[in-house]
């Protein structure tokens, strides 16, 4: 009973990033089984079975060329007018209720602008980044066990010189069952796609991660204590991935990272972050209420399926998000 309190008050963050503030000592490092591999970079021609072993074995796997160069330029138009209607920090989240621990400043960071409402704000979002064949292939690949997969939320991380590194965290542990689910079945339910619009570098806050840190035996150690600021790992322990601007960076639900310092005076960080969720979760963005019928209609099969145009499956249990009526979704809708 009392672990559940703690947990609600430290995680139930209603909008990313998902974060501790905990303090204490930790030992979560101790079990981990470290890896000597280094981080992968395949290609989006690498076949998506071979990117998800990959991407398994470490928590996290870099895709290269997953955007052209085109694609990128078009984006970081569209986002140049965004990002100019938003002020850095809080503002940026504005719905986001006050982080525990007064991490508000830390996490938002005072010179990082996060936008959301990418399908608006943006035709090459969702004219191209929500159809990419390798987000989607590997997608599949990655939720087969458990069903389809939907998009939770989109937002551009845009980091600004002197903004601090954000608390090290685990994407996955916003969602109750990151908690409940234990450790022998630990399939993927939330990963992170990271798409590069610029170069991210070590001095510009290129994302850091902590390798072997998807091991985490998350069961033992809030059976311990609840409050462990199991991620806590010292700097040295934490390795940034730098990318090119189209490269990828999919992270894993359970692999513990943070957006980095930008030690820079005048490069702005920018990564796409594209959550994609287990049918069974409910996303953060209600896209099917945000984004209208007419533009929705002039969407492929598969991203309207991605946003919630469409009935998802569930491999075990019925299918969700339904009309049950004939004709489904798709009927009532007229497209
Ligand atoms: O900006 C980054 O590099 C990572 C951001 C992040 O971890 C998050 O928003 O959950
Ligand atoms: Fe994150």
């Amino acid at each position: 009973m009392i672990m559940s309190t703690r947990l609600s008050q430290l995680f139930r963050i209603t909008a990313r990033p998902r974060v501790t503030q905990a303090k204490g000592k930790h030992t979560a490092i101790s079990s981990l089984a470290m890896s000597s591999r280094h981080f992968s970079r395949l290609n989006r021609t690498t076949p998506a079975t071979e990117v998800v072993k990959n991407f398994k074995a470490d928590g996290c796997v870099v895709i290269e060329s997953m955007l052209t160069p085109s694609q990128v330029s078009r984006l970081n138009t569209d986002l140049d007018a965004a990002l100019a209607t938003i002020t850095a920090g809080k503002p940026a989240n504005a719905n986001t209720p006050p982080l525990p621990g007064g991490a508000d400043a830390t996490v938002f960071g005072h010179n990082t602008k996060r936008l959301g409402n990418l399908l608006n704000a943006s035709a090459a979002f969702r004219e191209e980044v929500i159809d990419n064949d390798s987000l989607h292939d590997v997608s599949a690949e990655i939720f087969k066990e458990t069903g389809d997969y939907w998009l939770s939320t989109a937002q551009m991380i845009e980091i600004g010189p002197g903004s601090k590194a954000q608390p090290l965290h685990a994407d996955a542990s916003g969602w109750w069952p990151f908690w409940s689910m234990g450790d022998k079945w630990t399939p993927e339910f939330a990963v992170n796609f990271l798409f590069a619009t610029t170069d991210t570098t070590k001095m510009n806050g290129a994302t850091g991660v902590v390798r072997g840190s998807h091991r985490i035996k998350y069961s033992e150690v809030i059976h311990d204590d609840a409050t462990f600021g199991f991620w806590q790992f010292p700097d040295e322990e934490v390795e940034q991935i730098e990318l090119k601007a189209g490269e990828c960076l999919l992270l894993g639900g359970r692999v513990v990272h943070r957006g980095e310092e930008n030690k820079t005076d005048d490069d702005f960080r920018r990564l796409l972050s594209c959550t994609v969720i287990s049918s069974a979760l409910t996303p953060e963005e209600a896209h099917p209420l945000l984004l209208k019928g007419e533009i929705a209609r002039e969407l492929s099969e598969r991203a309207k399926k991605f946003l919630g145009f469409r009935e998802l499956a569930t491999v075990i249990g019925p299918d969700v998000w339904q009309d049950h009526r004939q004709g489904g979704l798709k009927g009532r809708l007229g497209f």
